[in-house]
């Protein structure tokens, strides 16, 4: 089977067909098969959908096109000379973190790789904010001292940011076991990419989760590339859904092109976290569209593969196309949405080349937090 048939078989075109919108508070009960299939544990292939209002849908659509249109403004800055050092694009991924956030509560913490602009905007975070980081300017959220690898923001429960492939995986289950420690019950969401799941800290930090039933959800954004290298040849088992079962740590198979999939299978893997369960895993398969960072021309597929996800695949459009079919919004309300967010991203662009770059004294700060200053040299 040739490549892009094995991938596109796991996105079946009929999984966006037709529902009516469920009206705001009803949650529509579980089916007989997705009860038999949680009883199961089943491992992969859940094709449970988020039965989402007409709001929430609508609120998918904003968030998922917000990221998109942030991203490729990014491009272009970058393209421009504006933007400095590392950018790694999140398009074509959107449904993933847009679809996990929405099913956090309060509390809940997230960690992610450098491919991490999309889960700043997605943690609510204002994407002037995002933007003036990018170029490296005061007004960022980390003071422009962190750039697009290394961004963090405690108020919105996001703990980076992480240029060393895989380096959040111990750190989010740290912040689990801090999380039973002390008695919360909120759960440290930990994205890492399919280069990563072959990494040596993953099986250690799998290992501790389980032995201490820490509510850590791992979720692994397996967009089949790490930098050039596709999946096939750098796993020898490319199911990674299945790469806690050695510990025991449940994993699901879930289409992280389709935000309805992805926001039901998070739902039911946090509570499981929740609940003293200890860790789960969910692989979200999905796709980049651009290369692996800016300086990547992707040379190592082709551009039938990539087309043909982006038009058979989109996430964005597959929630355009139920907002049509729903009546919830015509072409016209579309493309007022459309022009709303453009607004809100060339002003992020504005705000992030007018705000002044760090005084040179900034260098000394922000290296320490107050309270982990030691008290005395060591030496
Ligand atoms: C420890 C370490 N090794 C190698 C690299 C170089 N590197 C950066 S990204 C990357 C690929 C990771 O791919 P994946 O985990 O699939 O994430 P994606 O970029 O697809 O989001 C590599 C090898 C690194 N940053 N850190
Ligand atoms: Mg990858």
């Amino acid at each position: 089977m040739r490549y892009i048939e094995r991938i596109t078989g796991l996105y079946p075109r009929e999984k966006m067909a037709k529902k009516p919108a469920r009206k705001a508070g009803t949650r529509k009960p579980a089916t007989a098969r997705q009860k038999a299939g949680r009883k199961r544990g089943r491992k992969s292939g859940s094709a449970a959908l988020y039965a989402a209002s007409a709001k929430e849908l609508t609120a998918f659509y904003r968030s998922m096109l917000m990221i998109r249109r942030f991203e490729e403004k990014a491009g272009q800055m970058y393209g421009m000379g504006l933007i400095g050092g590392f950018c790694h694009l999140y398009i074509g991924q959107e449904a993933v973190v847009v679809g996990v956030q929405d099913a956090l509560q309060p509390g809940d913490q997230v960690l992610t790789s450098y491919r991490d602009h999309g889960h700043m905007l997605a943690a609510g975070i204002d994407p002037k904010a995002v933007m003036a980081e990018l170029t490296g300017r005061s007004g960022g959220i980390s003071r422009g001292k962190g750039g697009s690898m290394h961004m963090f923001s405690l108020d919105h429960g996001f703990y980076g940011g992480h240029g060393i492939v895989a380096a959040q995986v111990p750190i989010g289950t740290g912040l689990a076991f801090a999380n039973k420690y002390n008695d919360s019950d909120a759960v440290a969401v930990t994205y890492f990419g399919d280069g990563a799941a072959n990494q040596g800290q993953i099986f250690e930090s799998f290992n501790m989760a389980k032995l201490w039933s820490l509510p850590v959800l791992y979720v692994i954004e397996n967009n089949q590339y790490a930098m050039g290298t596709s999946i096939d040849r750098a796993s020898g088992v490319t199911e990674l859904c299945r790469r806690g079962d050695s510990f025991n740590i449940p994993g699901r198979l879930v289409d992280g092109m389709n935000v309805l999939e992805v926001r039901a299978a998070t739902e039911e893997a946090l509570a499981h976290c929740r609940t003293g369960k200890g860790p789960m895993i969910l692989e979200m398969k999905t796709y980049r569209y651009r290369g692996h960072s800016m300086s990547d021309p992707a040379k190592y597929r082709s551009r039938a593969e990539v087309q043909e996800m982006r038009a058979e695949h989109d996430p964005i459009d597959q929630v355009k196309r139920r907002l049509l079919a729903d009546k919830i919004f015509d072409e016209a309300g579309l493309k007022a949405i459309d022009k709303e967010i453009k607004d809100q991203v060339t002003a992020s662009a504005e705000f992030a080349q007018e705000s002044p770059e760090p005084e040179a004294a900034a260098l000394y700060t922000d290296i320490l937090a107050p309270e982990a200053a030691p008290e005395t040299e060591r030496g």
